[in-house]
């Protein structure tokens, strides 16, 4: 089977309307997975579409998967396609110009080259949470972490996204040049301050570029970008391998529901990408709260829970009436109160909307893909909504309970997730036992997971000790089914 490529276009698929031949880089991508390259290698193309000009995408992965054998081989073309009910809406993207896959010193250096390139105006990043290498309770730089103590030590030669941000500033303050600016895209909260001050926590440690020369020259805006692209499944390829005849590695499925909020900064240089939809404007981390305590606090909050009940997709999740409703009454009764206003988002609207999303039957979104590295999520997406609502928050409770129960016993069977927490509850496991009396006091204390205004709260660790262990005896669905009946 021939792989996609410029030669191998497939017939009557949308293509690039500019000339691609003509394209120069000026954006850096960090982290090329699904959620990128169907959010905004798209809007860069349709911005491309619509303003041609120096907007090309280098894409750098710093970790596995490799995007040469993926991309390179397809003359960096790849075929996005949204999904709802019936629609299939496939279009070949074209705007990402050159790849790369950081394994060693040479192809760090190129990849730094690229960053220091004046004519990268742009960095966008999207790595996971856990990319940043920050403390998920406090957002401050995570000076245990293995990759930040490798980069403190060899700060020409970095693994972390903060160390090879620092050693790129390094080079663009020594040649002179002046900085692009670095744009998170990662569902972390207040993403470029964060980013901001991990770089600049990473730059005091390392010595090697001052932090007020990043406070005056560095813009990392804030950012809130959403659209549900599922990991890619080697079955979505073969199908659409079987019917245009070619074989598409890098092929990204979506819902056509998309959104970008961007903070208006007078350095900021962007393609145009307003064209497109993109929001600039001051007020990003209304958007984000909206965004993270409403959708993703729904995708998080019900997919421990449906995992650990069997639910596969969060479409058979919401397709359970017991889901369903649990879903809107925490939400509409403990989580909207906490909502900021934002002019053209009724928060009513946005619930029903957000709801249906998940409904989404073609997408194939799995539970256990949301409950990754939950203890990344769960501050923005549940804890701080519950922290507040000061009104009670069973609801909530109950989904905080479900990441507990959950992470125990993911740390104690092989369920095929990942999250860096798994080496510290599998300490408290040991022990404690794993009796949900000790063991969930035990992860309360995790400061690095729970703020102690939280675990504070008064009664809650009793409460959630409670619901664990109701949990543990009758399983998730009766916790909720019980509190639907209040
Ligand atoms: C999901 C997000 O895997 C996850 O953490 O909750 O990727 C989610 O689909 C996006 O934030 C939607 O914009």
């Amino acid at each position: 089977m021939p792989r996609l490529s410029a030669k191998t276009l497939p017939d009557g698929l949308r293509r690039p309307a500019y000339d691609r031949a003509a394209l120069t880089p000026g954006i850096v991508h960090l982290g090329l997975g699904a959620f990128s390259r169907c959010h905004l290698t798209e809007y860069t193309e349709d911005a491309l579409e619509h303003a041609f000009g120096p907007w090309g995408i280098r894409a750098v992965n710093l970790r596995p998967p490799a995007l040469e054998p993926m991309l390179g081989v397809q003359d960096h073309l790849f075929i996005r396609e949204l999904r709802e009910g019936p629609v299939r809406d496939r279009r070949v993207i074209g705007a990402i110009c050159d790849a790369l896959t950081v394994t060693d010193a040479a192809t760090l250096a190129k990849a730094l080259s690229w960053v220091t390139d004046p004519a990268t105006r742009v960095v966008t990043m999207t790595v996971t949470e856990k990319g940043y290498c920050h403390i998920p309770a406090t957002g401050a730089l995570d000076l245990t972490h293995p990759d930040i103590i490798h980069d403190i030590a060899h700060p020409e030669t970095p693994r972390s996204l903060p160390g090879v941000i620092v050693a790129a500033l390094a080079h663009i303050r020594a040649a002179g040049n002046s900085p692009p600016a670095f744009l998170s895209c990662d569902n972390v909260p207040g993403n470029g301050g964060t980013l901001h001050d991990c770089v600049a926590a990473l730059a005091a440690a390392t010595g090697h570029v001052s932090p007020d020369w990043i406070e005056a020259n560095v813009a990392f805006p804030e950012t809130m970008v959403d659209r549900i692209a599922p990991a890619t499944k080697p079955a979505d390829i073969a199908a659409l391998a079987a019917e245009t005849g070619v074989a598409d590695q890098a092929l990204v499925i979506g819902e056509p529901f998309r959104m970008w909020v961007i903070e208006a900064d007078s350095r900021l240089w962007l393609p145009a990408w307003d064209a497109a939809g993109m929001i600039l404007t001051a007020d990003v981390p209304a958007y984000e709260a909206i965004k993270m305590r409403v959708l993703n606090g729904m995708q998080t909050g019900l997919s421990h829970l449906a995992h650990m009940a069997g639910h596969v997709t969060t479409a058979t999740m919401m397709a359970d009436p017991v889901f369903a409703a649990f879903a809107r009454r925490t939400i509409r009764d403990e989580v909207t109160p906490t909502l900021p206003q934002v002019r053209g988002i009724d928060h009513a609207a946005y619930l029903d909307e957000s709801i249906q999303r998940l409904t989404n039957t073609a997408l194939e979104h799995t539970t256990a893909q949301i409950s990754t590295d939950g203890s990344r999520k769960i501050r923005q997406r549940l804890l701080e909504p519950l922290m507040a609502a000061n009104r009670p928050t069973p609801g909530l409770e109950i989904e905080v309970a479900g990441w507990i129960e959950h992470a125990t016993r993911f740390a104690l069977t092989d369920m095929a997730i990942t999250d860096p927490i798994i080496p510290a509850i599998t300490r408290i496991l040991t022990e404690t036992g794993n009796d949900p009396a000790r063991t969930v006091p035990a992860i309360l204390a995790l400061t690095e997971v729970f703020p102690p205004t939280l675990t504070q709260l008064p009664g809650l660790t009793g409460r959630l000790t409670t619901i664990v262990q109701a949990m543990r005896t009758n399983g998730p669905l009766a916790a909720m089914r019980a509190h639907l009946s209040t």
